[in-house]
């Protein structure tokens, strides 16, 4: 990091706690947890006893009541060291959201207290195998029969699949309506009806487990109905507002990771008797590296910030912190493997890894292009016509 924040006690707090974590319960197993495709309980442990999961869950709800921006810091730093395991918790994160924009007072009670202790991991579950960037395509169904809602239908590459103990549900209670007919529903792991899918195999993120949900006339109580009937869409919508900067950080803590072990390597490996960080088209490459992610932590932080300010149009500061970091870190983590060589190819050296987990920051949590959509749906809001002369 090249530029000083000027972070709180607390924060710094947060930082070297996470740091720790980082490099006692993630580094030494993170390339074999890629190569075996394995979602270790240990770090989630960790953050657990870190109190880390409940970050910023409200004090009243027993979290640390800290916000977006405290939770970009753990999910950048976690990122730095494996990105799969920063999907895992931030994935938790993304579950829980739903049930801090709209659970009552009763479900906050209920549901919190467990998630910021790190006992009930979460998932959120929207996405279908139709209903991708097009998310009102949904079609999983929520029929109200008594006291209970009953759901049928697939969800589709959901992040944390099987590991969670609480998933977040968009599914529709009035078909006819498309978006304006989705609610949001806790279903909980065990619940009849509801059977956890075939894990997927992934490019990347392989610390992290992806996974299709079925629901088979799932029956749940009515009382997990989240808000009211028909505010689904928008739910999801306010979550994932929420969510994305933490995938901005993911991408700064990635890109920063690339950053330090090709650059070690560069300052190392001689090559024509010198050390190959000092012919310019290295070094140049380096510092185009860092400045790009100085410019997407910055974005990041802001945004992060923006958001725990209180302000209501963050759609397009997220979606921006989103897009732009990603962007980079799948830049910086390429060129990472490149500066690297013969060694940024090999499986032995994180950078492929790297460059491998970049890819999907692109993807998940809406598609770079989607981001674009919402920026500029949303610039008009922003931007008065400037007239000169
Ligand atoms: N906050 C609050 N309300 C929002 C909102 C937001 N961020 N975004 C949209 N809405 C509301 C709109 O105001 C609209 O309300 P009304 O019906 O009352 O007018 C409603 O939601 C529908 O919005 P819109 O017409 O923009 O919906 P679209 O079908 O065009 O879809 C996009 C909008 C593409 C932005 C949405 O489908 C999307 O985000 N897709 C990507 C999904 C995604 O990220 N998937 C990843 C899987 S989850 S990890």
């Amino acid at each position: 990091m090249v530029i000083d924040y000027f972070l709180s006690p607390e924060q710094k707090l947060i930082l070297e706690v996470t740091e720790r974590i980082g490099k006692e319960y993630i580094a030494p197993y993170a390339l074999k947890w890629d190569e075996e495709e394995t979602c270790d309980p240990r770090p989630l442990k960790a953050l657990a006893l870190a109190d880390l999961f409940g970050l910023f869950i409200p004090k009243e709800y027993g979290g640390l009541g800290f916000g977006t921006f405290e939770n970009c810091l753990v999910i950048e730093t976690l990122s730095k060291y494996c990105a799969g395991v920063a999907t895992t918790f931030a994935a938790s994160g993304l579950g829980a959201y739903p049930i801090l924009i709209a659970g009552h007072k009763g479900q906050k009670e209920k549901y919190l207290p467990q998630i910021a202790v790190g006992k009930k991991l979460c998932a959120f579950a929207l996405t279908e195998p139709q209903a991708g960037s097009d998310a009102a395509a949904i079609k999983t169904t929520a029929r109200k029969e008594g006291d209970y809602y009953v759901l049928n239908g697939i969800k589709q590459w959901i992040t944390n699949g099987g590991v969670a103990d609480l998933y977040t549900v968009i599914a529709l209670t009035d078909p006819k309506k498309g978006a304006r007919g989705a609610s949001a529903f806790i279903v909980e792991k065990g619940d009849p009806g509801f059977v956890i899918g075939k894990k997927e195999k992934k490019m990347g993120l392989r610390a992290s487990t992806t996974t299709e949900l079925f629901f088979s006339n799932c029956r749940i109580p009515k009382e997990r109905l989240l808000g009211r009937e028909g505010m689904g869409f928008i739910i999801a919508m306010k979550t994932l507002d929420l969510s994305r900067p933490g995938v901005g950080a993911q991408a700064v803590g990635l890109a920063q990771g690339a950053l330090e072990v090709a650059l070690n390597h560069a300052r190392q490996r001689v090559q024509f008797g010198q050390p190959v960080y000092n012919f310019q088209a290295v070094s140049h490459t380096f510092a185009e590296m860092a400045m790009r992610i100085e410019a997407a932590r910055a974005l990041v932080y802001s945004a992060a910030r923006f958001i725990d300010s209180g302000a209501k149009n963050i759609s397009a500061a997220s979606a921006m912190a989103k897009a732009f970091a990603s962007d980079v870190a799948m830049w910086v983590t390429e060129r990472a493997v490149q500066m690297m060589g013969g060694f940024g190819y090999m499986r032995d050296f994180p950078v492929e890894k790297m460059m491998r987990d970049a890819k999907c920051l692109q993807i998940y949590e809406g598609t770079n292009e989607i981001q674009r959509n919402v920026i500029a749906r949303e610039l008009p809001k922003f931007l008065k016509p400037l007239e000169i002369g």
